[in-house]
């Protein structure tokens, strides 16, 4: 059984690969996988208007390639875990 801190980042991980995987590049994300995964797996993702996602996506794709890869998604959790650990320091 892994610990607790090893079952978070295997979350990240297989959360990221059941997105990647719905067109034919496996190894990233495109917008409307992004969307999906916003939308189904983050309490904020149903408060997010399509706009807002689309500004989201400019933000993440920091090479520019149109689509987000595995390092930009932990840029973007990392920053979600961030704002977390602020919430959480209130
Ligand atoms: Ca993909
Ligand atoms: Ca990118």
């Amino acid at each position: 059984m892994a610990a607790p801190l090893d079952q978070a980042i295997g979350l990240l991980v297989v959360t990221f690969q059941k997105y990647t995987s719905k067109d034919g590049d496996k190894n990233s994300l495109s917008k409307k996988e992004l969307k999906e995964l916003i939308q189904k797996e983050l309490t904020i993702g149903s408060k997010l208007q399509d706009a807002e996602i689309q500004t989201l996506m400019k933000y993440l794709d920091c090479n520019g390639d149109e689509v987000v890869n595995f390092q930009e998604d932990v840029t973007f959790l990392g920053a979600m875990a961030m704002m977390y650990n602020e919430a959480l320091c209130l």
